[in-house]
């Protein structure tokens, strides 16, 4: 498997103008036929006309013709990932015609079939398992498509742009489709099947009417009201918020069940992950409704943060990638709670990313250096993408950003262009040098930064110390100090601000301070007292950040900070501080106790009915066990399951009365209104699921009688769900077995609802979740091929079952290595991504370490490894 590098980068030798496509599908086999309008690339001379290097991968390839001569086979040269031709002009038109095999296509890139009907996925480098190309971003085209099919099994025929002809031969029927905008081929699209529509539309700022179409299997027909009006939000919202209108005359989502990610930009022909389009109250869950919502608007953002400004090569992923979280995480906010998705954005980052940072596959939002394109749509990409410009957003302020958007969108509109084009339209845009700033793109890691205070009362001056240091990650030793907007406040003892008045030096805009040093001092004067600092309020840098609280302290930023983030990041802190203490009880053999601290702040918390619920919900979570992970030394997976439970059913009996007065007002609404995927309605019930949760470690009957009758008569998959969930995990043998076998006969049609059944037991407490699991993939329900099984099956075990995955005796492990080998040929993403878990063997203990590190061993001994797999365990063991 062969290392590319970002140095390396060459402009392609030749460009294509027009592709000309023509699909016969058949069911054993399809026809592909290609017409391309090939150019030398003008930008890139030389006396010799180039080779011609084309992409192909499990092609048949049956002819070339070039300008209308047959070229005989021993004038090009098929290896099994390219087809290589001697041009003997500057221009030509090269026809091919391969055939390929969708109906035994398994890794779901390319042109496959999800149940009946034939769809693509292209992105990244899929295109050229459809036909020879030159499948890099940097290429793009104007895309006329035909499609051919048999009449009655595929009526609809889809492809990018405007269908601008059809017809009908006998039995076969086919639709030509053409796409005004150039663009790469890992836009390209296809889909061909039985499928119904919900049609709307939508009219843009210039009163142009654009046609909107959501495409389903006809059993979801009723399930997709909640992505319509969530597609219809977003195209608004990119007016207003980006001043940016769509561009073609219809917009349609296509929704397939078999599918490797949650969904794909492709241009005018969005393909979606049914889990991120499929949404009623009676199936889906609020976090699910959420999901649709903004992976609606990602798609449809990416749009232009994508498709009319595209990225040059895939090492400059995140440039449309961060810049289109960012964009959809606003988005939410704005239609919801803001603070709320502030604080799931950020539990999920410091999880997640934070981790994968700290880890064998560390790479900075722009790499250097990949082997599998595939392996590098990663949390880091992605989420840690979205923070970096949310940082550039915070540094130039909202006006000073869409100043430099605009340019952004006005200067590339139809190019493919990289990371130092996004920074210098914004730098331009401002007249502000952000070179120090783009460390960021370069350096993988995470920073710590720790701070130190001091108080002059004499001089009523405070002073602020902070320490930036980021650890080494692959082949990165040495880091080079960062800007770090740390947005702030310091509080008197009212818990109001104080004006913030920096003497000496340093930089201060609004709120927010500059750190660019290793080390830096910052002076505020007119102190009048020691106030308590509020730090990186809204979460304003991807850091960790150190200081010395003291739980008063966090008891006080707790009620007071007008920084809801923080406020909710303080009661994390105190939480945090009180589960590891009971991890070295538990670990040193000695009692667990609950801390009075902690204690008091959820009581009052549960007290204070001004508080706003989704605030109170949030703050009443613990921490995730995986984060607790994240932030451990040595992780003791029994030691942290242990503490964290205790904790939780310490807080349970002691606060019972509050809970369930919680729980029966909110459930009491519950039944009264009808449901709304609204951010009201969403934190009422997530608070009353929370108590439920609560109530349910109590052992008290009464408690089951609730928990089983919002499970058998609710009207929304939101509480029957979470009843289930406690049902699951409760010491209730026989009501769990009920509940599980009554809620898989009332949704045994619905695959969606079926994937929570399985993950609810994936996830489960009890001693023989693997076991369980193990039975389960024999379920008539399961099928290996399907990623949303996978996933709800054996992704949710691994990577949310902490002490049965981590099972001393090291069956986990190897049951996780399993199924990866088995996914190896089959899926190829789908396998690389499982081993993710296994990829953190560092931060278990001694024994733990041997046992993954030799189930990562096994699957480098075994036959023909992807080189999606093989570079996650080659970097791993390292
Ligand atoms: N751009 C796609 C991801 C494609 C992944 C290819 N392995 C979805 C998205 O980020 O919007
Ligand atoms: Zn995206």
């Amino acid at each position: 498997v062969k290392t590319i590098y970002l140095k390396d980068y060459q402009a392609p030798d030749y460009l294509i103008d027009e592709t000309h496509l023509k699909f016969e599908l058949f069911e054993n086999f399809t026809m592909v036929h290609a017409e391309l309008h090939i150019r030398r690339n003008p930008d890139k001379q030389s006396d010799e006309l180039p080779e011609l290097v084309l992409d192909g991968q499990e092609l048949e390839l049956l002819t070339v013709v070039m300008d209308n001569v047959v070229i005989n086979s021993n004038s090009y040269t098929v290896d099994d990932k390219s087809l290589t031709l001697q041009p003997n002009k500057n221009s030509f038109i090269l026809k091919t015609t391969v055939r390929i095999h969708p109906e035994t296509n398994t890794a779901l890139e390319g042109l496959y079939k999800s149940n009946t009907m034939f769809c693509t996925q292209c992105e990244a480098e899929g295109f050229r398992k459809i036909t020879y190309y030159l499948d890099r971003p940097d290429v793009m085209s104007k895309f006329t498509t035909t499609i051919e099919a048999d009449q009655q099994s595929y009526p609809i025929l889809l492809s990018n742009g405007n269908q601008i002809a059809s017809g009908q031969e006998d039995d076969r029927h086919w639709a030509t489709w053409q796409d005004p905008f150039k663009k790469p081929a890992y836009l390209f699209a296809l889909v061909a099947g039985d499928l119904w529509c919900v049609e709307d539309s939508f009219t843009t700022m210039n009163q142009r009417k654009v046609d909107l179409r959501i495409y389903v299997e006809p059993e979801n027909i009723n399930k997709v009201n909640h992505a319509m009006t969530s597609l219809k939000n977003s195209m608004r919202w990119d007016e207003e918020v980006y001043g940016r209108e769509y561009d073609l005359d219809i917009f349609m989502i296509v929704a397939v069940s078999d599918f490797n990610m949650g969904a794909m930009e492709n241009k005018g022909l969005n393909i979606f992950n049914t889990s991120c389009v499929l949404a009623r109250p009676e199936t889906a869950t609020d976090m699910a409704h959420q999901r649709v919502e903004g992976v609606v608007a990602h798609e449809y953002f990416h749009n232009w943060s994508g498709n009319r400004v595209t990225c040059r090569d895939w090492f400059q992923l995140s440039l449309k990638e961060g810049f289109t979280v960012f964009r959809d995480s606003e988005f939410t906010a704005d239609m919801n709670s803001r603070t709320v998705k502030r604080i799931e954005d950020v539990a999920f980052l410091r999880t997640h990313q934070f981790a994968e940072d700290a880890g064998p596959m560390a790479h900075p939002i722009r790499p250097d250096a990949y082997m599998e394109i595939s392996n590098f749509y990663t949390v880091t990409i992605y989420e840690k993408g979205a923070e970096i410009i949310r940082m550039l957003h915070t540094l130039l302020g909202k006006e000073g950003f869409r100043k430099g958007t605009d340019l952004y969108f006005e200067r590339h509109d139809g190019q493919a262009v990289t990371c130092d084009d996004f920074v210098k339209a914004l730098a331009d845009a401002n007249a502000i040098d952000l070179t120090q700033f783009k460390r960021w793109y370069s350096q993988a890691g995470t920073p710590q930064l720790e701070v130190l205070e001091s108080y002059d009362s004499a001089t009523k001056q405070y002073h602020l110390t902070f320490k930036q240091f980021c650890p080494p990650t692959p082949n990165q030793e040495e880091k080079q100090p960062f800007v770090i907007p740390v947005k702030m406040g310091l509080l008197n003892k009212q818990g109001q601000d104080l004006p913030l008045q920096l003497v000496g030096e340093g930089t201060l805009v609004g709120d927010v301070i500059l750190i660019t040093e290793a080390e830096q001092t910052f002076t505020f004067a007119n102190v009048g007292e020691k106030p308590v600092p509020s730090l990186l309020r809204d979460f304003s840098a991807p850091v960790k950040l150190k200081f010395a609280y003291s739980k008063d302290d966090l008891l006080f930023l707790m009620q007071h900070d007008n920084d809801g983030f923080n406020r909710w990041d303080a009661s994390q802190r105190l939480a945090i501080e009180a589960i590891q203490q009971q991890v070295v009880n538990y670990q040193a053999g000695n009692p667990m106790v609950l801390d009075s601290g902690l204690e008091k702040a959820y009581a009052s918390l549960l007290a204070d009915s001004s508080l706003d619920q989704a605030m109170v919900a949030e703050m009443l979570s613990l921490p995730a066990e995986n984060y607790l992970v994240e932030i451990s030394e040595v992780a003791d997976p029994d030691a942290i399951h242990a503490a964290r439970q205790f904790i939780r059913q310490q807080l349970a009996n002691n606060l019972k009365g509050q809970f369930l007065t919680h729980y029966q007002a909110n459930r009491a609404v519950s039944q009264q209104e009808a449901y709304r995927a609204t951010a009201d309605h969403i934190a009422r019930r997530s608070l009353q699921n929370m108590a439920l949760s609560y109530l349910m470690l109590t052992d008290d009957p009464q408690v089951l009688t609730l928990c089983l009758d919002q499970f058998k008569h609710s009207d929304n998959m939101t509480e029957q769900l979470a009843a289930l969930t406690n049902l699951v995990n409760s010491p209730y043998e026989s009501e769990k077995q009920q509940a599980l076998v009554d809620f898989y006969e009332q949704f045994a049609n619905d695959p969606l609802v079926i994937d929570q059944w399985f993950a609810v037991q994936a996830n489960s407490q009890a001693g023989d979740s693997l076991a369980r699991v193990v039975e389960l993939m024999k379920h008539e329900a399961f099928t290996i091929k399907n990623p949303n099984k996978v996933r709800s099956l054996i992704g949710a075990f691994a990577n949310n079952n902490l002490t049965g995955f981590h099972q001393k005796t090291g069956a986990g492990y190897q049951f996780l290595a399993d199924q990866v080998l088995a996914l190896n040929t089959m899926n190829p993403q789908i396998a690389s991504r499982l081993l993710t878990p296994l990829t953190r063997w560092r931060k278990y203990d001694e024994e733990r370490q041997q046992l993954m590190k030799a189930e990562l061993e096994r699957i480098m001994a075994a036959d023909k490894l992807s080189s999606d797999v093989y570079e996650v365990v080659n970097k791993s063991l390292v």
